[in-house]
């Protein structure tokens, strides 16, 4: 897993969320924002889905970014020839394969796909650009089906081969079969890029999966956002990643920055970053049994998996509630430049657990609780 690229695909993928409208100027704040994060690749929306589509396609392409900058496209000669004027530096192209979408969306044959598929690739090699051949819902198709028409393309060369999720319903077991038996059959100097819906939850372990299987290449977006609920989030597959790979991911990935491109995108879209999310959820660095906060305050690893520092994040101990210990009371009387014996702590303690069980606490409460029981204690008898 150790050397894994991202294609981002907020502005393809994440255009196709409900809520998704994205001026101009909006892709262009994205892409940039994407672009210094550290992205392999950019994955924009096809030229023919709109005029505007295309224009901003053209826009993009001529940041000058570092990242390679690349277009999504039907397996047909009327985009590809559209895609390819467009200043991209690669193509992607999707055909369904599954029997759902032969039957019930384009209606076309294996054979007739696989013509199809020669064609185009063939277009797009002759422009000098890179080409990504992908098989819609490949989790649902006719296995001998698919690998026919992999091995096809790879015969004529393509530099990846996609996998894609389409309705979000593989596993991670399902997913690291698939790679392998793909990776069997192509030549290895074809790389494995895999795409993952999130309908069961599982589009960040299947991504996992995928690279442990052996592909290189991750489709992702901004907190997920895409078709229905969306695909693999680019920050949580980050914290999947350090954990595996943490030399490699931060020495190639600015961190610091995810939860800004968070925000800019949540904005854009009007979500809220949900308060579980991965590294930036509102707790997601939160402490609160007392059990906990002691360990923490001794050593933050022994209940982080994560540092929040890797992510310009800190970490922070809830201490306004029942669940409290006394030595994150002791760290908060610390914190108010007040001095306790650590007999008084466990005595403060005490009486904001008592008044913990009543009602929830607030920091106000807590701290008028120990900075009342200091005076008290350093009044002197009359
Ligand atoms: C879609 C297409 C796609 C394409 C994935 C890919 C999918 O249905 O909107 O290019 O690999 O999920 O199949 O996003
Ligand atoms: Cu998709």
């Amino acid at each position: 897993v150790g050397s894994f690229q991202i294609i981002e695909s907020t502005l393809r993928e994440g255009e196709q969320f409900a809520n998704a409208f994205f001026t101009t100027e909006k892709k262009i704040e994205i892409a940039k924002a994407l672009d210094d994060f550290g992205v392999d690749y950019i994955e924009l929306t096809s030229p023919v889905a709109s005029e505007q589509s295309k224009a901003d396609c053209e826009a993009i392409c001529k940041l000058g970014l570092k990242a390679k900058i690349l277009t999504h496209i039907r397996c047909h000669m009327d985009d590809a020839r559209v895609a390819v004027e467009t200043g991209v530096d690669g193509v992607d192209v999707v055909i369904g394969t599954s029997s759902f979408l032969r039957q019930y969306s384009h209606g076309k044959d294996m054979n007739y796909i696989s013509k199809q598929a020669i064609e185009v690739i063939e277009f797009v090699k002759s422009k000098g650009l890179e080409i990504r051949f992908s098989s819609e819902d490949s989790f649902r198709s006719d296995l001998v089906d698919l690998l026919n028409i992999y091995k096809t393309v790879d015969k004529i060369g393509v530099n990846r081969i996609g996998i894609a999720d389409t309705v979000g319903g593989a596993n991670p077991r399902q997913v690291y079969e698939l790679v392998r038996t793909l990776k069997s059959v192509i030549s290895s100097s074809t790389e494995i890029e895999c795409h993952f819906h999130n309908d069961t939850g599982c589009a960040i372990a299947n991504a996992y999966t995928a690279l442990e299987g052996g592909a290189k290449l991750i489709d992702t977006s901004v907190l997920g956002i895409g078709e229905r609920n969306g695909i693999t989030p680019l920050g949580a597959l980050m914290a999947r990643m350090i954990v595996a790979a943490p030399d490699y991911v931060k020495s190639k990935y600015k961190l610091q920055k995810i939860r800004d491109i968070e925000n800019l995108v949540a904005d854009a879209v009007q979500v809220n970053i949900p308060f579980n999310n991965p590294i930036t959820g509102f707790c997601a660095f939160t402490h609160k049994a007392g059990i906990h906060a002691k360990a923490i305050l001794a050593n933050p690893s022994t209940y982080e998996i994560l540092n929040p520092s890797d992510f310009g994040l800190t970490r922070y101990i809830h201490f306004a509630n029942r669940l409290t210990g006394w030595n994150a009371i002791k760290s908060r009387v610390d914190q108010l430049n007040l001095h306790l014996t650590d007999a008084q702590c466990k005595e403060v303690t005490t009486k904001i657990k008592k008044l913990g069980d009543v009602r929830p606490l607030n920091i106000d409460d807590v701290d008028s609780i120990i900075k009342d029981f200091h005076q008290e204690v350093n009044t002197p008898a009359i």
